[in-house]
């Protein structure tokens, strides 16, 4: 027999992290569990995305390292403000993949200095438990099996770096396009309405098929959104969907 899901309410009853709480309120005030990734290159995009995006989204996600014209003033105060205007979160993508401490001096220094601002960050788990200790003021999604054709995350890699998220306070969420415990986050990228893939290895499913057989708490939309002629019009509609996606995979 097919195992309930748990509600965004049950979740947030349980939640340990401030990150994660902060997560499930905003998905319950916006009955929206869309995360926009804004994979485009300049600040203007970044800016013009946010402003779009804003009011549909729980979160932006960024990868803040292809913004060419990047200025910590220019590109990240106003992207601050601007969460704080629609109400969403910041996570930065970083993939960290290091030992512990090159994690932390890539997380705090350099020109990014994304400790300053990211309210949660993406991390590998391939440098194993303790290189996690680093991102203490944020949340971690921690990559545990990637959308790509031919990726190395397997069975066996999955099982121990979930072992890993699962056991880390700092660890909110796992990215991956597999069930994992109703005890973690589960973020989906990978998603869009009109593509199975992109031609350079992503693969694609639909916010329908993530909810009902991954169970996944929140999407992650990139091209489906930033390359829409209308990416306001695209966001509601990922919103819409990814919701009523939601609210059917309670019913199950
Ligand atoms: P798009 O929807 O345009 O394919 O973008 C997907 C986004 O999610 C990219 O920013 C990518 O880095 C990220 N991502 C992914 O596609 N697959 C993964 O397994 C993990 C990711 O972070």
């Amino acid at each position: 027999k097919e195992e309930h899901r748990l509600s965004y309410e049950s979740k947030l009853k349980c939640a340990q992290h401030s990150v994660s709480k902060k997560l499930l309120e905003i998905a319950l005030a916006k009955k929206s569990n869309l995360i926009a990734s804004a994979d485009v290159t300049t600040t203007q995009e970044l800016l013009d995305l946010a402003e779009k995006t804003g009011p549909h989204i729980i979160a932006l996600k960024t990868h803040i390292d292809i913004i060419s014209d990047f200025d910590y003033e220019k590109t990240i105060l106003p992207l601050k403000e601007l969460a704080l205007k629609h109400q969403f979160l910041l996570m930065e993508d970083r993939k960290f993949a290091d030992i512990g401490n090159t994690q932390e001096l890539q997380f705090t220094s350099g020109v990014f200095k994304i400790t300053d601002w990211a309210d949660f960050v993406t991390s590998q788990v391939i440098g194993g438990f303790e290189s996690l200790d680093c991102f203490r003021n944020v949340g971690v999604v921690a990559i545990v099996g990637m959308s790509s054709k031919g990726t190395l995350t397997t069975n066996s890699y999955r099982e121990e770096a979930l072992k890993i998220a699962l056991s880390h306070p700092n660890v909110i969420g796992a990215v991956s396009q597999h069930k994992v415990p109703e005890d973690i986050l589960l973020f989906t990228p990978g998603v869009n309405l009109a593509d199975s893939g992109d031609g350079k290895g992503q693969q694609y499913n639909t916010p329908q098929h993530v909810f009902k057989t991954l169970h996944t708490d929140f999407i992650i939309v990139g091209r489906g959104i930033y390359k829409a002629e209308d990416a306001e019009k695209a966001a509601l509609t990922y919103k819409n969907e990814g919701w009523n996606a939601y609210l059917q995979s309670l019913e199950k």
